[in-house]
């Protein structure tokens, strides 16, 4: 899109009096950045309008991506970068005396997501628009996103998250488009003499659910995408008056994000919000479709429709419903529509976060599902109990001893499942879901995850991408795998000079900001070791503390390293008491080392308060090192690790997730690897361990977890927690097993420090070969592989002004 930036002035005035009412240059920085996003909106939204047809017009199969959360992030810098006017704009802006960064800033960031998972789905919607597929979110719209969180004394305290106070200016409210969803109530079959059946609903509790949509541009092409949340609202008009109490039920649904990350949240409130944008997803899906189409029997050739985890799965009894209820089709080609229509993307190992629903509590919310997850259950059994026998059947069957299974429901309702790397994708095989593989093995693919380099190096990281551009011209920012070519450069000793440039101004303004946020002054000098990720006991940020401790005690002792800043952000969920039992700990160590004269200014502990998408984009593209250390087997992929890694940190790192294909990428003499793989875990779960034995047997390590209850730290009851949790009850996550080898792989990275155009040159490796976890080509992927729905790039539309 052209723009000069003489048009950006006078749009942005004009927005001024039109939102306002008043002048451009009287406005509060909040209000300038609403006039700029307002101007953004609109000049992409001919192109957005034009989109949602060419598709169909074309005959373009669409891809819906089902997620309950995602996180896109602030938008308004990418969407100009996408539109291809940030560099206009960003001049027009500095003309009239305003600064760019200083009006993103002024962006409430949509926190509707906990982690990786939601931010994935935010990923892959602007790759999509990025490589040219016809994509669309559809999910949520909270009122209230995760908790803000502070600090109080060390503690995580957790406030409200308000995002829509100030409106939202992205988002349009589709009031035409809104759907019913019901709830309970009971539902009769009528059966006809043709045997025609006809459910019958009395009692049900109906929902009105209203879409708000948010573009998706394309990176620099004339595609526009679509992010369509659901909110609850009562039904307007309805005959009944409801009491204040029914309103405040239906509300409730869309009210507020569940803060539990990979943890099941077994509640029914959670199972409404699933329901209830599947529900609502799917019936405006079939009802567009039938606009352009004669049959649903045609659904799986227009329409790919993605689980992202099992919080969509009902999407495979919802569909059943819609084309046996309303359309009509006969059991055998509902379900085989549905199958050809589904896919699943599988995030996880863990046995607590695979959900399942007590069939209570799903038969009195979803009475019509229940009847109908019965006879999948029923013809499932039917059909594998003959070629696979009753007891693999048994354990791979949806409903059993009461509870229904969302990843079998999944799976069997899905053509194609997938795990998010390769390791994971392995595991899920062999064991989370092995009776499922053993029926279904071309079912199980693997899709390596994936990030946006757009937002992470040309956005984030404006250093490193301007030294791309000298050293290997831009074609890196429309392909990432062009970023290959700076392995070229690694003997350089110019180039690794400018990328210790670059990376020192990333540091720079990283620690102005950790000044500003935590009153502590650290030196860009120092390295700065990264572990920014949900704080959970498997991620073990405690190992990455007992390492801390570690250098302290050397520190003390007189021994010399290099000076070294720990920098940790992390949300803990709000009942996940342990993991705020580590936040504490980690903020009484920052406070240990931070004040401590013997050690001054060769360690130090930052733990920035209230992660999320924007912070990220500070800490990333300052890091030397980033940390990767959960227990081998237990993160399914982990996403911060590639955008670190794309912006140039070493990675520390377990075999873990996807850390082992960043091995592969880099070569393993450019990544610091440590700890047990995942099969060894497994052995070593077998065989037994005795942690107590491991810390008598080092000296330091005993010194450290001495301190977490004499005194020496003020922790509280946390201390003893923690210190229990390894020695009395055994450990679970293997911290001490691999606590030597952690340190001696993070000693072999202090030593390299010590070289720095060594270092740098391991750094620029990792940067080359970065390209291949653009999440462009995961989403390439996908398209070609499971949702047979290819990407268009260019060419199909124009931009309409
Ligand atoms: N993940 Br399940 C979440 O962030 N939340 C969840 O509820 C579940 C998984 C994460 C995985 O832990 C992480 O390893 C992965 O990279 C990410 O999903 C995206 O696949």
């Amino acid at each position: 899109m052209n723009l000069t930036k003489e048009q950006v002035s006078q749009l942005l005035h004009e927005a001024a009096i039109t939102l306002f009412a008043d002048s451009l240059e009287e406005l509060p920085p909040r209000q300038q950045y609403q006039a700029l996003a307002f101007v953004v909106k609109g000049l992409a939204g001919p192109t957005w309008a034009a989109a949602k047809h060419g598709a169909d017009e074309r005959g373009q199969k669409q891809v819906y991506y089902f997620a309950i959360e995602f996180m896109p992030g602030r938008l308004l810098a990418s969407n100009l970068l996408n539109l291809g006017i940030l560099e206009p704009v960003e001049a027009g802006l500095r003309d009239l005396g305003l600064d760019p960064a200083a009006l993103y800033a002024e962006e409430t960031e949509p926190g509707l997501g906990n982690g990786g998972l939601g931010r994935l789905g935010s990923a892959f919607l602007d790759a999509m628009a990025a490589v040219g597929i016809v994509g669309n979110g559809n999910g949520v719209r909270y009122d209230q996103g995760l908790f803000e969180q502070r600090f109080v004394d060390g503690y995580q305290v957790e406030l409200p998250d308000d995002w829509l106070r100030d409106a939202d200016v992205w988002e349009t409210r589709k009031a035409d488009r809104a759907v019913i969803v019901r709830f309970g109530g009971q539902v009769l079959l009528d059966r006809d003499r043709l045997g025609q059946i006809t459910p019958v609903y009395r009692g049900a509790e109906e929902v009105f659910a209203v879409p708000y949509d948010t573009a998706i541009i394309g990176y620099h092409q004339p595609r526009i995408d679509t992010m369509r949340l659901w909110h609850a609202e009562p039904v307007p008009d309805a005959p009944e008056v409801l009491t204040a109490a029914a309103r405040a039920r239906i509300t409730a649904i869309t009210e507020t994000l569940y803060p539990d990350d990979s943890n099941l949240a077994g509640q029914e409130l959670r199972l409404r919000q699933e329901y209830f944008f599947v529900s609502a997803g799917l019936q405006s899906i079939v009802a567009h479709f039938l606009k352009y189409h004669k049959s649903v029997l045609q659904l799986p050739k227009y329409v790919a429709v993605h689980i992202n985890d099992t919080h969509p799965a009902l999407a495979v009894a919802e569909l059943m419903r819609l084309l046996l209820d309303e359309h009509h089709l006969s059991w055998e080609s509902a379900w085989q529509t549905t199958v050809a229509t589904l896919s699943y993307t599988n995030h996880t190992l863990l046995p607590e976060a695979l959900e399942q629903w007590p069939v209570d509590l799903l038969a009195a919310q979803l009475p019509r599902l229940w009847q109908l997850i019965q006879e999948i259950d029923r013809r499932f059994r039917l059909r594998y109990t003959g070629p696979f026998g009753q007891l693999l059947v048994d354990r791979a069957a949806p409903v059993v001893d009461g509870q229904i299974k969302m990843a079998a429901l999944a799976v069997i309702g899905s053509h194609t499942v997938n795990g998010v790397a390769k390791l994971h994708t392995q595991l899920l095989k062999t064991q989370t879901l092995k009776e499922l593989a053993t029926i279904f093995p071309a079912r199980f693919v693997n899709k390596t995850n994936g990030i946006t380099p757009r937002r992470w190096l040309q956005l984030a990281d404006a250093p490193l991408a301007g030294l791309l551009d000298v050293q290997i011209g831009p074609g890196w920012r429309t392909d990432a795998r062009d970023i290959a070519a700076l392995a070229d450069k690694q003997d350089d000793p110019a180039v690794l000079d400018a990328l210790i440039a670059a990376k020192q101004a990333n540091k720079v303004a990283l620690a102005g900001y950790i000044q500003e946020t935590l009153g502590l002054r650290v030196s860009p000098a120092m390295i700065f070791d990264v572990q920014i990720k949900r704080m959970h006991a498997y991620k073990r940020q405690l190992l990455h503390v007992l390492g801390i401790l570690e250098a302290y005690q050397a520190l003390r002792a007189g021994e010399k390293r290099p000076p070294r800043l720990h920098i940790f952000a992390a949300k803990a969920a709000p009942s996940y008491t342990y993991a705020k039992d580590i936040i504490k700990l980690i903020n009484t160590v920052a406070d240990l080392v931070n004040h401590d004269p013997a050690v001054n200014g060769a360690l130090q502990v930052a733990f920035l308060p209230n992660y999320n998408v924007s912070l990220a984009e500070k800490i990333v593209p300052a890091a030397d090192i980033s940390e990767q250390i959960s227990l081998a087997g237990m993160e399914a992929s982990g996403t911060s690790n590639m955008k670190l890694m794309t912006d140039g940190a070493i990675t520390l790192a377990t075999l873990d997730g996807a850390n082992i294909e960043i091995a592969e990428a880099v070569g393993t003499s450019n990544i610091a690897l440590f700890g047990m793989t995942a099969e060894e875990v497994a052995a070593r779960r077998t065989a037994g361990y005795d942690p107590a034995a491991i810390a008598e047997a080092d000296p330091r390590l005993k010194k450290s977890l001495g301190m977490l209850i004499d005194g020496s730290l003020p922790l509280g009851s946390a201390g003893h927690t923690i210190y229990e949790s390894l020695l009395v009850d055994h450990d679970e996550y293997f911290v001490l097993a691999d606590y030597a080898s952690y340190i001696h792989a993070s000693r072999v990275l202090d030593q390299l420090w010590t070289d720095p155009h060594g270092w740098a040159a391991v750094a620029l490796q990792n940067i080359a070969a970065s390209g291949r976890f653009s999440a462009d080509d995961t989403v390439r992927r996908y398209a070609k592989e499971i949702w047979h729905a290819l990407p268009a790039r260019g060419g199909q539309e124009k931009w309409q002004n």
